[in-house]
């Protein structure tokens, strides 16, 4: 999406250009202002009076700010910030030793795609996986708890944007943007540019989720499977099979004609881009199997051109971004950045074409399938048409960048039904279930890129915003609500709130290994120049409150926050330190550091927790050495 933000002018004139030609573009294409003739927001229709309860969950990608933010819907109100790839001091994300470990040395990811875990095809509400584009990470975030619990560096790839899941989410898959050469030992190995067809290689991944061997609050346990290699394109976005479809998984890309500069240019010059269709089931056989080509850093890295039956090239018009699937898998809806128009692959044509072989030549070594023995319809949805989301009607809705709209239409007669303006550059629509085979329905949002004049000021940049609209009803989509949003969004799921089921307390275990849950257990433990600190805390008193220690001792604490009641926070902030951790109810957490600098140094509970909460305080010394 960056670069096409960098090109909207190119891009915005090209695209103009065509729908000119085709006699599409009308008054709708022209900038939507706040004068745009949308209804009002915060219509009756998403209101939710104080005390009620919103009867969905979004969890948005929170883009650069590395979180997924969680929204009640209708009302749009924040529920929670969950930290993945930043540290977030609310939640004491990248405080607390694992947390730390996970974080590793960045300091931001680019989230882009909330992958909402699946079991028959539909939502269970257990995980979401999301991708960080900037540093090829994938995490999991466990929906029992709210938390991210594993995040994993996928080596071999620089810059990965797509993630999808299988219907049963057994697998996620995901390939690199930046093709690059990859080598033993290398993050970002070097080769000429001039080798490029030659030395780069587009790389896909598949990972395993192992999802049935995580307990809730557990680490997860994704692992990496196998890697692909693909030619030196640059992959977009991908969309795992399902019902009619299922064991198949598609990867758009825009840049077939391997262009290494001027890309906005010359990644434009071909009509269709080869975008790439892969039977997982067959890869993932011969990986079982063991067999591979080459093992770099540690993956097992197969070649599809010395495999056939794995991989096929497809063409597809102008510069795909999104590529969806409907909810049975009949159809592959592929949308066309630079043409006007959405693209509907029937599911039943191409596996026919790929049992008969019925290819139109090689390309790469890969076969590339004949569009026209498989298309089944295009739409002309309008002007930059992005992503594609389904509801249960059996309508579709593709967001249009450049004309900013959202245009409803219906699968099988493939008729425009509606088309409603955004405000403003519609990346993702959403809508609830509306990647799955079992769609909800009711509700779209639209996450913008920007907002014009839709709020107050906020120096040069605007917010960016996301717009509700109602879609029950059968032809209208209205406008209903709309709020300010972190930079920049991407996708979102969107949940029934009843499938989703946090705990509200850790519930009291004596047996959990380090913590203490009456005062007569908390001590201090020192072992050489290891000091173990067991502390506990409850309104309004830590246990113990003083915590004296040589310089450069090593410090443990493991606090236990022995309260069951809902809401009841504690946490230990102490500045000199860095240290701020919460302890939600129930919960045992750890702070580890070194006692390297001498004085005195005043702890404080961080939450306000009752009248008694600025009692709540203890002093940690640290002796100095001479
Ligand atoms: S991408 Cu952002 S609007 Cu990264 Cu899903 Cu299409
Ligand atoms: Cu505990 Cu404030
Ligand atoms: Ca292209």
């Amino acid at each position: 999406m960056n670069k096409l933000k960098l090109g909207r002018n190119a891009v915005m004139a090209i695209i103009l250009i065509i729908g000119l030609l085709i006699g599409l573009v009308g008054c709708n294409a022209k900038t939507p202002t706040n004068t745009t003739n949308q209804a009002a927001a915060g219509t009756p229709a998403a209101w939710v009076a104080p005390g009620q309860l919103d009867t969905h969950y979004m969890f948005a990608s929170g883009g650069q700010s590395g979180n997924l933010i969680v929204w009640g819907i209708p009302s749009m109100r924040i529920l929670r910030q969950i930290p993945v790839y930043n540290v977030y001091a609310p939640t004491g994300f990248g405080f607390t030793p694992e947390t730390k470990k996970m974080l590793g040395d960045k300091t931001w990811g680019d989230v882009h795609h909330p992958i909402a875990s699946q079991t028959q095809g539909a939502y269970d509400g257990k995980f979401i996986w999301v991708n960080d584009k900037a540093n090829s990470r994938v995490a999991q975030v466990d929906l029992n708890r709210f938390e991210t619990t594993q995040i994993l560096d996928i080596p071999n790839m620089v810059g990965f944007h797509c993630l999808t899941t299988d219907p049963e989410s057994k697998y996620l898959f995901c390939a690199t943007e930046f093709s690059l050469p990859i080598a033993e030992g290398q993050k970002n190995a070097y080769a000429p540019l001039q080798n490029y067809t030659g030395e780069y290689y587009g790389i896909i991944t598949a990972l395993k989720t192992n999802r049935d061997k995580v307990q809730p609050g557990q680490p997860g346990q994704v692992s990496i499977s196998y890697q692909l290699l693909a030619p030196p394109y640059e992959y977009d976005i991908s969309s795992a099979g399902k019902g009619a479809a299922d064991g198949l998984v598609f990867f758009t890309n825009y840049n077939s004609e391997m262009a290494t500069s001027d890309i906005e240019k010359n990644s434009t010059t071909l009509p269709l881009d080869l975008t790439l269709v892969v039977d997982y089931n067959a890869a993932q056989k011969l990986a079982d199997a063991g067999t591979y080509d080459q093992v770099v850093n540690g993956v097992k890295i197969i070649d599809p051109r010395k495999h056939p039956g794995i991989a096929y090239l497809l063409p597809i018009a102008k510069n795909p971004h999104g590529v969806d699937v409907s909810p049975d898998g009949k159809w592959i809806v592929y949308s066309s950045k630079l043409d006007p128009v959405v693209t509907i692959i029937s599911t039943e044509k191409l596996k026919k074409a790929i049992a008969s072989k019925n290819f139109e030549k090689t390309t790469w070594g890969l076969p590339v399938l004949k569009e026209a023995d498989l298309q089944e319809a295009q739409i002309q949805v309008g002007v930059g048409p992005l992503h594609t989301q389904f509801d249960d009607q059996g309508y579709a809705y593709t967001s249009l960048f450049v004309e900013s709209a959202v245009t409803k239409w219906q699968l099988g007669s493939w008729k425009v039904i509606d088309k409603q303006p955004v405000n403003y550059n519609v990346g993702h629509v959403a809508v609830p279930g509306g990647d799955s085979m079992k769609p909800f329905g009711h509700w779209l949002v639209a996450l913008n890129k920007a907002s014009l004049k839709r709020f107050l000021p906020v120096g040069p940049s605007y917010p960016v915003s996301e717009q509700l609209f109602d879609i029950s009803g059968s032809s209208k989509m209205t406008l209903v609500n709309e709020t300010p949003s972190e930079r920049e969004p991407h996708y979102a799921s969107i949940f029934p709130a009843n499938l989703i089921k946090p705990i509200s307390v850790y519930p009291k275990d004596e047996s959990r290994p380090n913590s203490i849950w009456s005062e007569d257990k908390a001590k201090i433990v020192r072992n050489g120049n290891q000091v173990t600190v067991y502390m506990l805390t409850i309104r309004s008193h830590f246990k113990p409150d003083t915590i004296e220690v040589n310089q450069g001792d090593h410090v443990t604490i493991y606090l236990t926050n022995i309260e069951q009641q809902p809401g009841m926070t504690h946490g230990i902030g102490m500045s000199g330190y860095n240290i701020n951790v919460p302890a939600d109810p129930g919960q045992t957490v750890q702070v580890d550091f070194t006692a390297d600098k001498p004085g005195t140094f005043p702890f404080y509970c961080t939450n306000f927790c009752s009248a008694m909460h600025e009692e709540m305080a203890g002093y940690f010394l640290v002796k100095p050495k001479s």
